[in-house]
């Protein structure tokens, strides 16, 4: 049902752990400068939507429950024969096809008939004292497969291997509806397919010259590019220049947000996991970096708590991603605002980061009441660039691209390497990708439960995890997250609704 297309594409040089610059930096694996660009197709809806179809059409047979104790209940030769004495009693050919796990019947038409022949078909079953109900077999259709036309890409949403097995959800009717998401990361660029969701945030750059628009904090939340120059950062502790070449743009924090709540269904680009939450955007990443003085105002703001000189905020989190990190663990200032922030009833998700290495040295990824998450490729092993360990809780695809096969993670962007360009789609491999997966997941919860804890997200997606069916060295947490296991379970609890 749902399309498997691989993706070709050119000869992509293979990726290694990116430094944007000094401090903490967006956990993006290299974004692949060789990957081209995906544009829109334009094309028409590819799936089939179903409830206004099903009510029109005209359905293949009826289902019919006899009566306990009746012949017919018991005996398929009775029901054959009842189904050819009903049709002869009508003008139509009826025939027994099988009997359904209920002791149904089920009765189908030998030619396609008009609605009015269905109605006296029906009539005859249900005048019957043995027949207990009789109902149409209607055709019923997938109403959770997204017509947005790049969503044959987005294998780690739907692939069964290795995907998050997201459509599962969706099919519960969960779609993260009233659920509010702070992204804390580069800020937003403006973006037709996360219009619709995104609601206002807030710039908290304190420092004007890495926030390229001309001031300190502010309430526009707008993205002016991270651009940078070879060295223009300052050096390593090694004396190298940093970053180590000239870099474009990487519209990070648009691309994070696409993964969790790009618009479904509106027959352009992609779809986000949880496509009707709401995003705020809350830039703390700027040209090298961020400050972790100024991430710590942006966990407290978003979480609905106060910082001196900013207004409340009308839309606190639910769930907090942060694809961002720095090389050392966990400071105390980080955690105490964490800690608030759970506390408040926020749920706090983190990337693992892009090191290859252990993510205990990693900051915010080593913190206590995080989810802590690690990248997986489209295979299901733990993806190269990730950090690993025993703080990570769980994994979600990352995406890894591999020579002549991108297997990144589509999400929306801008094509401006050193300003605002066009909007389009790009893949992009890291950490960073997965975190908003997570996120994603959380904020279907939140919809399915809003009174779900922090500590509950938590522990539902690490139960109904799965092995990577890959490999991992290290430490993938619980396993690979399942987005249709999870939500399942969260029903269970609806009831405090
Ligand atoms: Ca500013
Ligand atoms: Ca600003
Ligand atoms: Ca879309
Ligand atoms: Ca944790």
């Amino acid at each position: 049902m749902y399309g498997l297309k691989r993706i070709r594409i050119p000869l992509a040089t293979a990726a290694a752990a990116a430094i944007l610059g000094t401090g903490v930096t967006a956990s993006v694996a290299a974004p692949n400068p060789a990957t081209p660009a995906v544009k829109e197709q334009g094309s028409a809806p590819t799936a089939a939507f179903g409830s206004a179809a099903a009510k029109d059409s005209i359905p293949e047979g009826i289902i019919v429950g006899y009566k306990k104790r009746t012949d017919a209940a018991r005996s398929d030769a009775e029901a054959r024969a009842d189904a050819r004495a009903k049709g002869a009693k009508v003008g139509e050919h009826l025939g027994f096809d099988r009997r359904l796990g209920t002791g149904a019947a089920l009765v189908g038409f030998d030619s396609k008939m008009a609605a009015e022949d269905v109605k006296d078909v029906m009539a005859a079953y249900a005048s019957d004292p043995d027949v207990a109900y009789v109902v149409p077999d209607e055709r019923m259709y997938a109403t959770a497969t997204p017509n947005d036309p790049l969503y044959t890409q987005q294998w780690d949403l739907f692939e069964n291997h290795a995907g998050m097995r997201v459509p599962g959800a969706w099919k519960r009717g969960i779609t993260g509806k009233g659920v509010n998401v702070s992204v804390i990361d580069t800020g937003y660029v403006a973006h037709s397919d996360l219009a619709a969701n995104i609601v206002p945030g807030y710039d908290f750059i304190s420092d004007p010259s890495r926030a390229r628009d001309g001031d300190g904090r502010d309430s526009d939340p707008a993205d002016q590019g991270d651009w940078v120059r070879r060295g223009e950062c300052g050096t390593n502790a090694a004396g190298e220049p940093l970053p180590d070449r000239d870099r474009n743009n990487t519209w990070h924090g648009t691309h994070v947000s696409g993964t969790i709540a790009a618009t479904a269904n509106n027959s352009n680009g992609i779809t986000g996991i949880a496509h009707r939450a709401r995003i705020q955007p809350v830039r703390v990443l700027g040209k090298c970096g961020g400050s972790t003085s100024d991430i710590i105002d942006a966990i407290t703001w978003s979480s609905g708590g106060t910082v001196w000189g900013v207004p409340r905020n009308r839309h606190p989190a639910d769930v907090i991603n942060m694809s961002l990190g720095g090389g050392r663990t966990c400071d105390l200032g980080s955690q105490l605002a964490i800690n608030a922030a759970v506390a408040r009833g926020t749920t706090v998700v983190v990337s693992a980061g892009n090191e290859n290495s252990d993510a205990a040295n990693q900051s915010p990824a080593s913190c206590a009441n995080v989810i802590n998450v690690a990248a997986s490729d489209r295979e299901g092993n733990r993806a190269a660039y990730s950090n690993y360990g025993w703080t990570v809780d769980i994994t979600a695809p990352g995406g890894e691209t591999k020579p002549n096969v991108s297997n990144g993670i589509l999400s929306t962007l801008n094509s401006g390497t050193r300003g605002v360009g066009l909007e389009n789609y790009d893949f992009y491999q890291g950490t960073s990708m997965a975190a908003p997966h997570i996120t994603g997941l959380a904020a279907l919860m939140y919809d399915a439960n809003s009174r779900i804890r922090p500590a509950q997200v938590e522990a539902a997606i690490k139960l109904h995890a799965r092995l990577l069916p890959g490999v991992c060295v290290g430490g993938c947490g619980a396993g690979l997250a399942d987005a249709s296991a999870t939500l399942a379970s969260v029903r269970g609890f609806r009831l405090g609704r």
